[in-house]
């Protein structure tokens, strides 16, 4: 099977993750979940194998549009584990259920995390924030629920910008938001109470895996001493990090640092230079003070307790035959 025989929705859902217009970890996770329900619900498959095949299909399509955030595969993992049926219509429903479940279960994990992380944010606090991370955001969020006033400098992050977004989201809640280049945050780190960034995944001796440029933001917090504070819900823990894996660093376009006409004068110069764009960094667990998940918060050094319990030795790769 080819990947041209997975269902539209899927193909749809794979352009959209690799092409960045799905992002964010929380949201990779999800739009995966609901593109393999579309493949389960949308399938002529005439026997059970024919459809595990397809969802087979389907996953390995998914899984191999971006390779950093953990919660693409964990959410295969997740929706894949334990679905069953003896003829294709129980098969079928098994998978939306358990899509259905994941997905229901993700937006409640943010939801506990949030309310754990507020109870970090004090009245009158405010918070440095890398990107654009919605569990981050979910603990401002619920400290603005408890009442409590929090402003923001947020981080512009190149190349794409995506602290623009959390900006955006920032005012739509009335927090008060300075946006900075990059470069500035060093700058403002005494004006700011706590850094507060996400996780694309979280490795086993409690390595932070974010979008690039959260380890130095980081390492000069800590010079700083301003607590640095990730919030990442257990579906970022990265399972095969377990077993002496590293996490892969996605490397993205040069088209993304500079245009193509920037490049054609490049080309015609011998003394050109080359671009590399690396998507995410790796903050070592010194840097962080604490790990905010749904089920608690955790000092970095203590998460491979938790990713042991919840993913044991071994994992599934549901996406291979
Ligand atoms: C997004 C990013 C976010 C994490 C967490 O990178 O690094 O901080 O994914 O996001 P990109 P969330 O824009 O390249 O996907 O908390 O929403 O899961």
């Amino acid at each position: 099977m080819t990947s041209t025989s997975v269902h539209p929705d899927v193909a749809e859902t794979a352009d959209a993750i690799a092409t960045m217009e799905i992002r964010g970890a929380a949201a990779i996770a999800d739009a995966a979940a609901g593109a393999l329900a579309a493949q389960a619900r949308e399938s002529d498959a005439d026997t059970p194998e024919a459809l595990r095949a397809e969802l087979r299909e389907a996953a390995r399509v998914l899984y191999e549009t971006r390779p950093t955030a953990v919660s693409l595969p964990n959410a295969l993992r997740f929706v894949m584990a334990d679905v069953e049926g003896d003829d294709v219509e129980d098969l079928r429903q098994s998978v939306l259920a358990s899509a259905e479940s994941f997905q229901r279960d993700l937006d409640q994990a943010q939801g506990r995390l949030g309310e754990i992380g507020a109870n970090r944010l004090r009245d009158g606090d405010t918070v440095m924030t890398h990107c654009h991370s919605t569990d981050a955001l979910s603990c401002v969020k619920a400290a603005l629920d408890q009442g409590k006033h929090i402003e923001a400098i947020v981080k512009e992050t190149r190349p794409r910008k995506q602290g623009h977004i959390t900006a955006e989201q920032l005012r739509e809640w009335d927090v008060p938001v300075t946006l900075v280049v990059d470069s500035a945050a060093r700058r403002y780190l005494n004006d700011v109470d706590h850094v507060l960034v996400g996780a694309d995944s979280i490795a086993a001796d409690g390595s932070v895996i974010n979008k690039i440029g959260t380890s130095g933001l980081a390492v000069n917090a800590r010079d700083r001493g301003t607590p640095v504070m990730v919030a990442a819900q257990t579906l970022k823990l990265h399972p095969d990090t377990l077993t002496g894996h590293t996490v892969e660093i996605e490397m993205r376009d040069e088209t993304e640092v500079i245009t193509d006409e920037e490049r054609a004068e490049i080309q015609g110069d011998p003394d050109g230079f080359d671009v590399v764009n690396p998507a995410f960094d790796v903050t070592p667990p010194r840097y962080v003070d604490a790990i905010v998940t749904e089920r608690g918060q955790f000092p970095p050094e203590s998460v491979v307790v938790l990713m042991r319990e919840l993913f044991g030795s071994e994992t599934k790769r549901p996406w291979e035959a």
